[in-house]
């Protein structure tokens, strides 16, 4: 029996997914099909993948072409498949000539020509290219221009400044779906605000605005209207960020007693950016430090105290301790700039704790750590470019099939309003030293 093995997303199934099946089956008696999962695509650049992976499964399955179907898990899996499955030859469309010839030394390898005029990517943009407004400026806005590129369904179509006249910025507003505010934090909530009467989904910069009620209503207001309102914090949208937490909750370290956060920079501080607030360590890195504590912790703190080192002269806060007391535990976190320190996270619990090495925010890598060092654990997880593409891609999800943002549920974007509300009250009115 000659057994055939071919590879693919076929996301959004059409007769060129089809066709190749056909063909693969053709060329033998038996054919394996091997359909990728999340995890992988999202590994290798495909980001936007629509569909589940059962559902792209069911759609193979029911060509009846496919005599097995297994899922494509990892980097190298196809020399093992072709030795676990003793297959004969190897198929893939002609898109990736070349890419698979090291499989020769395994198996025969035939390159399908691939149809024409139609692919996933296309079918996912009819009619719903999902056209954005930034108002923004500098490097952030330029860099979420070069991601986006990576984000199939997305374009660009305007940028505004935020000193523009607010004529100007309705008017844009009036021309795109989408809006991804990065203005000064004071000025967000006015943005969001005019984004969501004009009927544009918003993606909007930690914290969305600078008071807890005013976050609360901007969430009702987008949810009365039937369009997204979704804060962006890179972090929260990192694979291993998330899985950190998954494991966190699944009680790999036992119960946490306690979290200790750092995040610095040398750079000085944007303090314009926080107007008459005046910036600093805390208005730099706040809505970061305070992530994985209201992740893990959750929003139901009993204290929380903060104290900062102020340099009088320019009103900013070069280094901030805030200190949380939670029923079950408490949490450390700290802010720098133009101070250097290590940046690392540590979650301490019962039967273990985490460690995540500088810089922690962007969670590559991270160790479980016991008591007997046979049983750590090493989790890798690597981020392409700046790793604002994982948040479009997630806020492009959220437009196109509705639900939750469980990476950034509202009750946190609230915490992290009312917190920045709290620290910049006390700021005002206490003296540190
Ligand atoms: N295909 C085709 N004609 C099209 C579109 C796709 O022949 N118009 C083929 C592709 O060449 C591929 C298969 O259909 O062989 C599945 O395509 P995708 O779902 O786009 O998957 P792809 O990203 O090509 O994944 O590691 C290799 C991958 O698993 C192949």
């Amino acid at each position: 029996m000659k057994k055939v093995i071919t590879y693919g997303t076929f996301d959004l199934f059409h007769h060129g997914h089809l066709n190749l099946l056909k063909r693969a089956k053709a060329l033998g008696d038996y054919l394996v099909v091997g359909v990728t999962t999340e995890s992988f695509d999202i590994n290798r650049g495909k980001l936007n993948v629509q569909q589940p992976l059962m559902e792209r499964v069911r759609q193979v399955k029911g060509t009846g072409l496919a005599d097995e179907i297994i899922p494509e898990e990892y980097e190298g899996q196809k020399i093992d498949d072709i030795q676990k499955y003793g297959i004969d030859v190897f198929a893939i469309g002609s898109d990736w000539e070349g890419t698979f010839d090291y499989l020769k030394d395994y198996c025969e390898v035939v390159y399908i020509s691939r149809t024409e005029g139609v692919s996933s990517t296309s079918i996912r943009e009819q009619g719903q290219l999902l056209s954005f407004g930034i108002i923004g400026r500098g490097k952030m806005a330029s860099m979420f221009v070069d991601e986006s590129k990576f984000v199939s369904g997305v374009y660009i179509k305007q940028v505004c400044d935020p000193g523009e006249d607010l004529k100007v910025t309705g008017k844009m507003m009036e021309e795109v779906s989408a809006v991804y505010i990065l203005s000064e934090p004071d000025k967000r909530g006015r943005y969001v605000k005019m984004a969501l009467e004009k009927g544009c989904h918003v993606m909007c910069e930690s914290p969305v605005s600078l008071r807890r009620e005013e976050t609360k209503e901007l969430y009702r207001y987008a949810e009365e209207k039937g369009l997204v309102l979704f804060e962006t914090l890179k972090t929260a949208y990192f694979k291993g960020f998330s899985r950190l937490v998954l494991l966190v909750k699944g009680g790999a370290v036992g119960s946490v007693k306690s979290i200790d956060a750092t995040c610095t920079s040398m750079k000085p501080s944007n303090s314009w950016f926080y107007g008459s607030h005046g910036g600093g360590s805390m208005t730099d890195w706040g809505p970061f430090v305070f992530l994985p504590v209201l992740k893990i912790f959750g929003t139901g703190f009993e204290k929380c105290s903060f104290t900062s080192y102020m340099d009088k002269e320019n009103q900013t806060d070069l280094f901030t301790q805030v200190t949380m007391l939670y029923p079950e535990g408490i949490a450390s976190v700290r802010a720098g700039c133009g101070v250097k320190s290590e940046g690392s996270l540590v979650v301490s619990g019962t039967k273990a704790y985490i460690y995540v090495p500088a810089p922690w925010w962007k969670t590559e890598y991270f160790e479980i750590r016991y008591e007997d060092p046979n049983q750590n654990r090493r989790y890798f997880y690597k981020i392409e470019g700046e790793g604002i593409r994982y948040e479009i891609a997630e806020f492009l999800k959220l437009v196109r099939t509705g639900g939750t943002n469980f990476a950034m549920e509202e009750h946190i974007s609230e915490t992290i309003s009312a917190l920045m509300e709290e620290y910049l009250y006390e700021r005002k009115n206490n003296s540190w030293i």
